[in-house]
């Protein structure tokens, strides 16, 4: 018998609890199977409802993945690769550039600087060394969910894309911005995520 903290029970309900606790069957509809749960919460616990609870998260989690696999191109496109640009190079400021690795150069301006929120802003990117049968940017909050915003730019001369999009109002002001400057061309889809700030 275990020993339970119930020295205000009349004796002969104890050895009825100790029964069923030692018998190990816990009916939940009679009076000793209430105190039984009240008394002993952690032996009370049974196994099979842990195991449910487990399962179910398993289960949950597994939602999760197939969900954000599915949705991932639509958020985050698949890219066969993935550039990062040059470090400490700030759009606000100045274009900015990533090289590829057989020497090709992508070029990314945005403008009027400093970048304004609630008003046209153009954006252009600049090809050496590569062709595009398309060339998008997409436009992303870092840290919070600004909705979808991914322009498809126009040729506008030789290696030369031109767009214009209007980036919406944040509700915490100044806020970060990833625009992934999307290239498709010779089967290949290349993505530069380009990071800024802007807002009030
Ligand atoms: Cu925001």
């Amino acid at each position: 018998m275990i020993g339970i903290g119930c020295d205000n029970l009349p004796h002969t309900l104890d050895l009825l609890l100790a029964g069923i606790l030692d018998s190990g069957q816990f009916p939940d509809r009679t009076l000793a199977g209430t105190l039984a749960f009240t008394v002993l919460p952690s032996r009370s616990m049974p196994q099979k409802k842990s195991f449910l609870v487990e399962f179910a998260l398993i289960l949950a989690l597994i939602l999760i993945g197939v969900v954000g696999y599915k949705l991932s191109p639509l958020l985050m496109p698949k890219a066969d690769l993935s550039l990062l640009p040059e470090a400490g190079c700030d759009l606000e400021k100045s274009s900015c550039s990533a090289a590829l690795p057989d020497g090709g150069r992508i070029r990314l301006s945005l403008s009027p600087r400093p970048i304004p929120v609630s008003a046209p802003l153009d954006m252009t990117v600049e090809l050496a060394g590569l062709e595009a049968d398309k060339v998008e940017v997409d436009f992303a909050g870092v840290s919070m969910n600004m909705g979808f915003n991914r322009p498809v730019l126009a040729a506008a001369g030789p290696g030369r894309f031109a767009g214009r999009t209007t980036l919406p109002v944040c509700v915490t002001g100044r806020m970060e911005w990833q625009a992934t400057v999307l290239i498709e061309g010779g089967h290949r889809r290349i993505a530069v995520p380009f990071r800024f700030a802007a807002g009030h």
